[in-house]
């Protein structure tokens, strides 16, 4: 294998991804074509300097900018939560493996906003530019949202999807022999504090049976302390939805 990339980080804030991706790595023998470092967000509690025996340090994307363009010719964000900056991502290749399928819901939690607002869920990856999620698309897949999901269930369809389509491409992204094509439209993006503001139940308010469910499974994950209404004593109190599918006995 010809390879065009040779010096690559993989950076990422999700330690459990970062894994599953090394392993990939591993599994292809890229290590003997290409030295692969990784590292993590500064404020990310990842444990440094190891995740299972990989080396990963902390780096920050911006301050650090020069020193990575000096030691790296790839960087491949996997779920960093740092923006990267402008001169970065015009002096460097930076590909971004995002868990949203762009051009919609680009930004945070994409797929708990898809269950709401009902814009495809799924996996990109793609060049980066200097917009948020945004720029050529090497791969992406849709993944389907059941009635039944919740943020959790949805969230582990698309990190499964955003392995097998990383496994697809890598090879491809190393010798540059990949394809890219552009989005016609922008899409929409969500910030941290969209994510904020739909924790909040209104007790007045008037919403659809459709609306409530679509809500409150958008939020339900795992065991975190998203929904909550405010009680006539003022006490926060989290709400979570269990769905369970009818099981359907066959004659
Ligand atoms: O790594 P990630 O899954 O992804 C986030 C953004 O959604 C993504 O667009 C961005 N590219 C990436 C850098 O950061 O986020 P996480 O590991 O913090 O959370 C994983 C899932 O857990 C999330 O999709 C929804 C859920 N979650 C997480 C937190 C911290 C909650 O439901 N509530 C929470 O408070």
């Amino acid at each position: 294998m010809k390879v065009f990339y040779k010096k690559i980080l993989i950076i990422g804030d999700n330690s459990n991804l970062l894994k599953k991706i090394s392993y990939i790595i591993a599994e292809k023998d890229l290590n003997q074509y290409a030295e692969f470092s990784y590292a993590c967000s500064p404020e990310t509690s990842i444990e440094v300097p190891s995740i299972s025996g990989l080396k990963c340090t902390h780096i920050d994307v911006k301050k650090d900018v020069k020193t990575l363009i000096n030691k790296f010719d790839l960087i491949i964000s996997a779920h960093c939560k740092q923006i990267f900056p402008a001169e970065l991502v015009t002096k460097i290749k930076c590909i971004n493996i995002h868990p949203g399928f762009n051009p919609y819901n680009r930004g945070w939690y994409p797929h708990v906003f898809s269950i709401i607002n009902k814009f495809p869920a799924g996996a990109t990856i793609h060049e980066m530019d200097e917009k948020v999620d945004h720029g050529s698309i090497i791969i992406q897949r849709q993944v389907e949202i059941f009635s039944y999901d919740t943020s959790d269930t949805v969230y582990n369809r698309i990190l499964d999807t955003e392995l097998d389509i990383f496994s697809e491409v890598i090879e491809k992204i190393l010798c540059n022999e990949y394809q890219t094509y552009t989005l016609q439209e922008e899409g929409n993006i969500n910030k941290k504090k969209d994510f904020q503001k739909i924790r909040q139940i209104e007790l007045e308010k008037v919403y659809s049976g459709r609306e409530i469910i679509d809500l409150l499974r958008a939020l339900t994950h795992g065991d975190y302390q998203n929904a909550y209404f405010i009680d006539d004593e003022n006490n926060k109190i989290f709400i979570r939805l269990t769905l369970e599918p009818e099981e359907v006995v066959k004659e």
